[in-house]
């Protein structure tokens, strides 16, 4: 009787809530929870991309560029290792609130949802920023190895590093699906779209520039700082093409 009562009071209390709080929604993304409120700031926010019984939590970027973006990459410490097998890089790994990856299988239901555009942002150790940007971003599914398909470079002063990996499909040290006849991931130290192997290696080994010495193995974008220069912090987000109505 008791154990019924709380039940009864514990569904009442469910239901007022939703009823009360008529911010109960289901983002599929940080444009979702832009939409409903435009005043969100950057932040760990829970999103819904693979429907309404799997939440995940990721960093939104409310600032740059118009915000809406949802960050599936984020390095800025070295707290985290980036040197991990395939079903980490598969079901995401990491603090959502610092450095992480959000997981290829997150990745590929995102952008199944929506037309998705690509933003790369970056740091050096100097003060200085520079981005990189994408028209459009999608991934396959496991099936096809999570085959990039990334649109045309469209703007941005760290120039283009990705176009050369746009169509390669995702390797890791245990599996590899890049086109040089060793493993690029084992070579450089890091999880991602190789082919062989690499201009932009954003999940390569963390350290403060001029650490470590071997090039390539580090956090390159070499249209920006060239092989020999692991950049302090980068962030891969995407979000959805605003299709434009207006008239020409
Ligand atoms: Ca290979």
């Amino acid at each position: 009787m008791t154990m019924q009562v709380t039940l009864l009071l514990g569904l009442l209390g469910f239901v007022a809530s939703v009823h009360s709080n008529s911010q109960f929604y289901l983002p599929v993304d940080c444009d979702g929870i832009y939409s409903h409120n435009n005043s969100s700031s950057s932040g760990v926010y829970r999103i819904y991309p693979g429907g309404p019984t799997t939440p995940l939590h990721v960093y939104c970027d409310m600032d740059t560029d118009g915000g809406r973006w949802t960050v599936f990459l984020r390095r800025m410490d070295g707290t985290e290792s980036f040197f991990r097998p395939w079903k980490h890089y598969k079901s995401g790994f990491g603090n959502v609130a610092g450095e992480y990856w959000m997981g290829l299988e997150h990745i590929f239901l995102l952008t199944q949802r929506k037309e998705n555009e690509l933003r790369v942002d970056m740091q050096d150790w100097e003060g200085g920023a520079a981005s990189a940007e994408y028209s459009s971003f999608s991934i396959d599914s496991e099936n096809n190895g999570y085959a990039l398909h990334l649109g045309s470079f469209i703007g941005g002063a760290a120039g283009d590093s990705l176009t050369n990996q746009g169509s390669a499909k995702f390797t890791t040290f245990d599996k590899d699906q890049d086109t040089w006849e060793k493993n690029c991931a084992q070579h450089y130290l890091g999880g991602f779209w190789y082919n062989a192997c690499h201009m932009a290696n954003p999940t390569g080994m963390y350290a403060p520039h001029g650490a470590i010495g071997f090039e390539n193995a580090q956090v390159v974008w070499q249209t920006w700082k060239g092989w020999n220069y692991s950049l302090k912090t980068i962030a891969m987000k995407i979000r959805p093409v605003v299709k434009c109505s207006c008239t020409q």
